[in-house]
């Protein structure tokens, strides 16, 4: 589907404006013009008009919800700017993801004071854990779109994180859920040795 061309905000994520594009490039990172597409297993099969698909956001929060997905997407969307950075040592420059703000999501829930860590849940069972200061940048989306049509299947359809100052392993494709925690645990590759943060720009790779 074609997003109808309305005007929505243009968020700019601020590595994007770091210089030239070698300085948007973060060390051992090489330019790719294309997507290229990551994960672990397969593709999942999602219906999000199947009764059974929604959006849970819970854990340690006053107002537990659930999403249907034309909630989400009735709700006001916005343009997000940003790099993609792989620790797969690939980097894409000035994509445009259309999708929910992430902090809209979370503040509707009421975190606790006690709440500062996201664990995402996906399809399937994967997990990918986020500080929660850093999941609700302005720039931190609930994506459906990329380059102005809704984003494929590989790449995450019907829903995806999108948390774009962080290697892109950060960003959950086929997202079912948001947990609020009021500790860290590691997700699923963070079980299997990657960074429990991942800053491109220090090289968070790999190790704890
Ligand atoms: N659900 C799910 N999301 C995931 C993953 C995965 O295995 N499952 N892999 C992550 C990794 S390691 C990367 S590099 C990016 C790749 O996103 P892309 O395939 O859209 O480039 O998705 C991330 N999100
Ligand atoms: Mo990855």
């Amino acid at each position: 589907m074609t997003l109808p061309s309305t005007q929505r905000p243009l968020i700019i994520s601020p590595d994007t404006l770091r210089g030239s594009s070698k300085d948007r490039t973060p060390p051992a990172q090489a330019l790719t013009a294309k997507w290229p597409v990551l994960h672990y297993g397969s593709i999942p099969k999602v219906d999000p008009h199947n009764p059974d698909w929604r959006l849970r956001i819970f854990g340690q929060v006053e107002n537990e919800y659930e999403l249907t997905y034309d909630e989400i997407r009735a709700m006001p969307a916005v343009d997000v700017r940003c790099d993609m950075h792989c620790v797969t040592h690939w980097s894409r420059l000035d994509n445009v993801f259309t999708g929910v703000p992430t902090r809209a999501i979370i503040e509707r829930a009421k975190p606790r004071p006690s709440a500062k860590f996201v664990m995402c849940h996906s399809e399937a069972g994967f997990t990918v854990n986020v500080p929660l200061k850093e999941f609700i940048t302005d720039d931190c989306l609930l994506a459906y779109a990329w380059d102005g049509q809704d984003i494929t299947p590989e790449h995450g359809w019907p829903l995806r994180g999108l948390v774009p100052r962080l290697y892109l392993w950060k960003s959950a494709k086929w997202l079912r859920g948001i947990e609020l925690r009021n500790t860290d645990a590691p997700g699923f590759w963070e079980q299997n040795g990657y960074h429990m943060h991942g800053d491109p720009w220090s090289e968070e790779r790999f190790g704890w």
